[in-house]
């Protein structure tokens, strides 16, 4: 028999990870603060818990997904987790992943923070991934069992880095979409088809810039190649004055697009012109 489980949470992700575990053929024991949703997770054969003190006793994996960090430890405060594995797959910051890592060693558990990298509709499919960290002996023992979901990716045992490696690929979404959103704005400000300008310009070219990141990291983990710059920072902080220029002209709130501006200008300042993008990294760091 596969290895029982619980999922605290059935909201959209909660509602997937269970589907996925039942999809599995893990006895699925689900609980939610709202009782009564997700009713057709019953017709696949889950088990609803009327408190999340009895989802909780049904089995040693206990899959927790709720909205923010505050809300998992006001639902499992006080409740009996001596010997289960606590995998919290809701999103938080580092620094929360390590308090309630301390928190859960205190109440008896043994605890893997998550980070997933999907939306509900990719769980279970091949492209969903969740990062992984804590204890390793408890991702050793249900490796298989989380494997259900999605990819597990473990990324060490330092709770906090996990959420560290998934928020940093938000980071990566949001700037990304936020520049695609303003590209967006810009092209609608002359009636020009979204949908043309998307699928014709923007995915491609988008797709083209992402392939220079494995350079820009290479360029991080071993410095610079000297002379190798071929759209060095000096010219790009010129240019990127059109854009703040055009956005305003064209009546888009240049919002999104003005710190990189700075960053390309306090690059600039810093002697760092001959270079290439990876030289601006640094420079967000704390005293960069
Ligand atoms: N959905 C997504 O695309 C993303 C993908 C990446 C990971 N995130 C994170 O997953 C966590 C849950 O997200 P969700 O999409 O399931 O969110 P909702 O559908 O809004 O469901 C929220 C659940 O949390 C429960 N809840 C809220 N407050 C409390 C509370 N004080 N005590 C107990 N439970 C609480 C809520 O219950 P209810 O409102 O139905 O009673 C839902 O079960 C999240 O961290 C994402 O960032 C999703």
């Amino acid at each position: 028999m596969k290895t029982p489980v619980t999922v605290l949470g059935l909201g959209a992700m909660g509602t997937a990870l269970a589907r996925a575990f039942l999809a599995a053929d893990h006895p699925t024991t689900v609980w939610n603060r709202t009782p009564g949703r997700s009713p057709e997770l019953d017709t696949l054969g889950a088990t609803r818990a009327t408190t999340a003190a009895e989802a909780i006793a049904a089995s040693p994996l206990v899959v927790v997904c709720l909205l923010v960090d505050a809300t998992v430890r006001s639902t499992l405060d006080g409740l009996d987790l001596t010997g289960k594995t606590v995998a919290n797959l809701t999103n938080g910051t580092p620094a929360q992943a390590r308090d309630t890592a301390t928190w859960a060693a205190k109440a008896g558990a043994a605890y893997l923070d998550g980070g997933i990298m999907a939306v509900p509709a990719m769980i279970g499919g091949p492209a969903a991934f969740i990062f992984y960290s804590g204890a390793p002996d408890a991702f050793e023992r249900h490796q298989a069992d989380l494997a259900a979901m999605a990819r597990p990716e473990y990324v060490g045992s330092d709770p906090g880095l996990a959420a560290l490696h998934d928020i940093a690929l938000l980071s990566a979404m949001y700037g990304m979409f936020g520049g695609a959103q303003h590209a967006l704005a810009l092209a609608g400000s002359e009636k020009v088809s979204a949908v043309r300008f998307t699928e014709d310009f923007l995915l491609p070219w988008l797709t083209a810039m992402l392939g220079s990141l494995p350079r820009i990291a290479k360029d991080l983990d071993e410095g610079p190649e000297p002379g190798a710059a071929g759209s060095n920072l000096g010219m790009q902080a010129a240019a990127y004055d059109n854009l703040i220029d055009t956005s305003v002209g064209q009546g888009v709130d240049p919002a999104l697009l003005a710190p990189m501006g700075e960053l390309l200008r306090k690059a600039v300042a810093a002697g760092h012109s001959d270079e290439d993008l990876a030289a601006l990294i640094p420079l967000l760091r704390a005293g960069g």
